[in-house]
């Protein structure tokens, strides 16, 4: 298959890329570069060093044998997007080109406009583009599970359940509700998804995505292949977060009572299940919905498991809760439907437990790089200031 993938210098977007030049799809990605940008703003950069794009691209060929095609661009330049969509005539676009820290959207109003423009604009010059130039490609969108927050029921996985509201019965579109402005961003996106779907009979599967955590896929075979890291307060995410603490002999930080529980999933999953949903699209003119984790884990068991993974690989780990700098529930109900991706043939094959201790391993070599960056660690971005 022909893929475009918007975001291809992010987290996800660059394992994405790996995993399908591997299984011999054509692959076309385009990136403004901005997390880099973002990143450095806060005084932060990834655990691995990055090499520059074109960089990334040669030691694909060199290691991989494959080729990739890599534009600058930014999806919120629609003329930039027709161009790079009609040159790469793709069957399936691939959109994580977005803001997708939740900290830094509640930095300050600035932030969190950025964020909301940023992520909407895309989305709609997506959409329309898509409708205008082949209606038939399928947009797989990344979403996030923090689109339905921690209700009191269990969550289902489909766009829409039937409810009944004083005893009239209809179809209403899966309640959600945000912890931040990223989350609500995620939340619009898939509104317009769900409404354009319904408008244009576009082909679309809106993924519902736990927190990644991890360093490995198997086509890092050399450092050079290797996919960012981060793990700072605004773009590190808990997992990857704990084991950077870790490695540095910094306490872990569970942010309160540590009780925030939440579906995990690992890269390698990640990227797995991505092309699963890729190789089995939805019929045509649907929307899917799809909840993509696998394990679910409160923030305090993560914590435990990252230090008996340190302490078996030698280091002292100590876990002290701070002050949660968000708002957030701290202990809740968390059940979240999941069968569409295990329906399609896919099996998890990395778990938690084990994957952390990899994850040490990999970072221990960057230790002295890491220490350059222990003053952004400690959460300073607090939702209510
Ligand atoms: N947390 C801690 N200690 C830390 C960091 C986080 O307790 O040092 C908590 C945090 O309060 C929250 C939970 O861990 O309750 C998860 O936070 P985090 O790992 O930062 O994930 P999210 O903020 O939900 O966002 C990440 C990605 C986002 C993606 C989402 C998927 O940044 O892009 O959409 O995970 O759910």
């Amino acid at each position: 298959m022909r893929v475009l993938i918007l975001g291809i210098d992010g987290y996800i977007g660059w394992a994405l890329a790996l995993r399908l030049v591997s299984k011999n799809h054509e692959v076309y990605g385009m990136d403004n570069l901005s997390t880099r940008k973002a990143v450095e703003e806060i005084g932060s950069d990834s655990a691995f060093p990055l090499p520059a794009p074109e960089e990334r691209v040669n030691a694909v060929k060199k290691y991989l044998d494959a080729d990739i095609k890599f534009y600058k661009g930014d999806i919120t330049d629609k003329e930039k997007l027709r161009e790079v969509i009609k040159e790469s005539k793709p069957d399936v676009i691939v959109d994580f080109a977005e803001q997708r820290s939740a900290p830094y959207s509640m930095k300050d109003l600035d932030h969190a406009v950025y964020t909301i423009n940023n992520n909407l604009d895309g989305t709609l010059n997506l959409i329309y583009l898509v409708k205008e130039i082949d209606p038939s490609i399928h947009i797989l969108k990344m979403g996030t599970m923090g689109e339905y927050g921690t209700p009191n029921f269990d969550i289902p996985e489909s766009a829409f359940i039937e409810a009944t509201i004083n005893g009239k019965k209809d179809k209403i579109f899966t309640p959600r509700w945000g912890g931040s402005v990223y989350h609500f961003s995620k939340i619009f996106d898939s509104y317009l998804l769900a409404y354009f779907n319904q408008l244009f009979g576009l082909t679309i599967t809106d993924i519902m995505q736990g927190p990644v955590y991890g360093s490995r896929i198997s086509e890092i075979v050399n450092e050079s292949l290797r996919t960012r890291f981060d793990f700072d307060e605004v773009w590190g995410t808990v997992v990857n977060r704990f084991c950077v603490e870790a490695v540095l002999g910094l306490p872990l930080t569970p942010y309160g009572k540590g009780g925030q529980t939440r579906g995990f999933i690992s890269l390698e999953d990640s990227v797995e299940a991505l092309r699963t949903l890729i190789e089995h699209p939805p019929k045509q003119g649907e929307y899917r919905v799809v909840n993509q984790f696998m394990e679910i884990h409160s923030v305090n068991e993560i914590a435990q498991m990252v230090k008996e993974a340190g302490e078996e690989l030698g280091l002292h780990v100590e876990i002290k809760h701070v002050e949660n700098p968000r708002v957030e529930a701290e202990e809740h109900y968390y059940n979240p439907e999941r069968k569409i991706l295990e329906s399609l043939g896919f099996t998890p094959k990395r778990f938690m437990r084990e994957e952390v201790k990899n994850m040490i391993e990999d970072l221990l070599p960057y230790r002295e790089r890491l220490e350059k960056f222990k003053d952004v660690i400690m959460p300073k971005t607090k939702w209510r200031k």
